[in-house]
């Protein structure tokens, strides 16, 4: 069955793997699943086709024969769950690994996320200027915690697994910040992401999209 994604025909960090769609891609490409993706600018992800695929009008989706999803976390579990290679065998294990990716987008990402919004929609309010540093800090100390725990070892728990994909493309968004630098651990685990060979067949997928000659 084919397996069809959505993502920005043009994005903000010309396709430097910042987007959402960068962690379906590699979900995909460490499964070893084709993929077809179907470029949308922004105005079409708030017309009635893709609303009725994301409510929300975002992207990524994920359509497989009559399956469609939204949400990254949900994807990226979706793809784990069916193809070998993203989760352990071991029943608690697995339960581990999935824990880990709820981590990611529910206790990691939403401190980044207030910190880019300070940055981007609220950078030229008069209090942006003090508020930035105590929104930063709060980044911080969820990467020192996580930093305490990963310590020297090379992923999460364990092998590689969905757990690591998506803490990884998580904290990837604290590059540009310097903050992912700060923690010389977290700094090297992305890096080990970014090494593997499904990462980077990802990336130049979505670079190539946006490196394309205009229409
Ligand atoms: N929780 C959802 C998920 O994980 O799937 C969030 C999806 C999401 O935020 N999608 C963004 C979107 O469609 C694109 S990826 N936004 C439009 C909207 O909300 O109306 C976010 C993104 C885009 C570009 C960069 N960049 O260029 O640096 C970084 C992040």
């Amino acid at each position: 069955m084919t397996i069809t994604i959505t993502a920005w025909d043009r994005s903000p960090d010309g396709g430097r793997g910042l987007a959402r769609d960068t962690r379906v891609r590699w979900a995909l490409e460490e499964v070893n699943q084709p993929y077809e993706v179907r470029l949308v600018t922004f105005a079409a992800t708030k017309q009635p086709a893709h609303l009725a695929l994301n409510p929300f009008g975002q992207i990524p989706t994920y359509e497989e024969g009559d399956l469609a999803l939204f949400e990254t976390g949900s994807i990226v579990l979706h793809i784990a769950e069916r193809h070998a290679g993203l989760l352990p065998p071991d029943a608690n294990a697995r339960a581990r690994a999935i824990t880990w990716m709820f981590a990611a987008v529910n206790t990691i990402e939403p401190p980044i996320l207030e910190l880019v919004s300070a940055k981007i929609a609220e950078g030229d309010k008069p209090w942006a200027q003090e508020r930035l540093p105590l929104v930063a800090n709060r980044v911080r100390d969820r990467l020192r915690q996580l930093s305490a725990r990963l310590g020297d070892a090379e992923w999460l728990d364990g092998a590689f697994s969905a757990g690591d994909l998506m803490m990884a493309s998580v904290l990837l968004r604290t590059r540009p910040s310097g903050i992912l630098d700060e923690f010389p651990n977290l700094a090297a685990y992305v890096a080990r992401g970014e090494a593997r060979p499904a990462y980077q067949r990802a990336f130049a997928a979505q670079l190539a999209v946006n490196t394309r000659p205009a229409d």
